[in-house]
């Protein structure tokens, strides 16, 4: 990220930071050890920083949206920590480190990763400052967006797809469900938190689902030598870098441009997502 960026998104980072392990209940319990074994080890923090930018343009306000934008990163954790295990991705390392599965057990993977999906949603109903309609609303678009017709339904594609190559809107149905549907929910999390109205979230969840694109093909790059090995069904089936590139400017744009044109002032959210893609 830019250095600008990070000037600004800091304080806002480093509140996340303590939010989320505060989170965690406190109890010296098994499962609660390894939530603070992956939440302190710290990751970008995309999806809550992109909720709490949205909120902070529409309000001018940060405090209520640290508690529900946390639950947007416990679910991206369980959605990970799931990914990681030997049935899905296989992987032994995460953000550096032994992944769950291997730092403690199959069985503390899966269970942890519900956790973090349960508890998620009783962070966002126990959030502060918020009506018994923007929880209900939160809690609908968690569900949506972490439910069976996206990220579940994208994670299950991108495993039956390994070791075939399908057209590009194979690629797209994948792309749109396992990463962007997130994005989408951060973006309109934002929106619901502001109280703005459902024509505002549409247009988020647009911008949403085009970072959520260009993303995916910039971490296509990053892990393009292991899904050769894997035969994953990626961009670079269909694309060549250069047009992969052009792809992640085009979408990254567009999410731009549709923010630019809005009625509302998105400076933060603009400056945020030009330096997730060096714009
Ligand atoms: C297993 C329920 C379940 C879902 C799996 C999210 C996902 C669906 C799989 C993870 C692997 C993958 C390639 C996901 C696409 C999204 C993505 C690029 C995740 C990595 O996100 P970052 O870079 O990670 O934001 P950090 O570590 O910064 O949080």
């Amino acid at each position: 990220m830019s250095t600008q960026i990070n000037e600004t998104c800091r304080p806002i980072y480093d509140r996340l930071e303590k939010e989320l392990i505060e989170l965690i209940p406190k109890e010296e319990k098994p499962l609660f050890h390894a939530a603070r074994y992956v939440l302190e080890n710290k990751g970008k923090r995309l999806r809550p920083l992109l909720a709490i930018l949205t909120y902070y343009d529409l309000s001018n306000d940060l405090e209520l949206a640290y508690a529900p934008a946390s639950a947007l990163e416990m679910i991206h954790n369980y959605s990970l920590i799931h990914d990681d295990l030997p049935c899905m991705d296989d992987d032994d390392f995460r953000r550096g480190r032994p992944t769950v599965h291997k730092a403690y057990s199959e069985a503390i993977a899966v269970l942890l990763g519900d956790f973090f999906l349960t508890h998620a949603f009783t962070v966002v109903l126990e959030s502060k400052g918020l009506s018994s309609d923007q929880k209900v609303k939160l809690t609908s678009l968690l569900s949506h967006y972490s439910g069976g017709g996206q990220l579940l339904e994208g994670q299950l594609l991108d495993l039956s797809m390994t070791g075939k190559i399908g057209h590009y809107y194979d690629l797209l149905n994948i792309y749109l469900r396992k990463t962007s549907s997130l994005f989408c929910a951060s973006l309109e999390f934002g929106a619901v938190i502001a109280n703005q109205h459902e024509d505002l979230e549409l247009m988020l969840k647009d911008v949403g689902q085009k970072i959520g694109l260009a993303f995916q093909i910039k971490n296509d790059f990053q892990g393009k030598s292991k899904d050769d090995k894997h035969d994953k069904f990626t961009i670079f089936a269909l694309h060549s870098e250069k047009q992969a590139s052009m792809l992640i400017k085009k979408n990254a744009e567009d999410a731009i441009t549709l923010l630019t044109e809005s009625e509302h002032s998105f400076t933060h959210l603009i400056a945020f997502i030009q330096s997730m893609f060096s714009l």
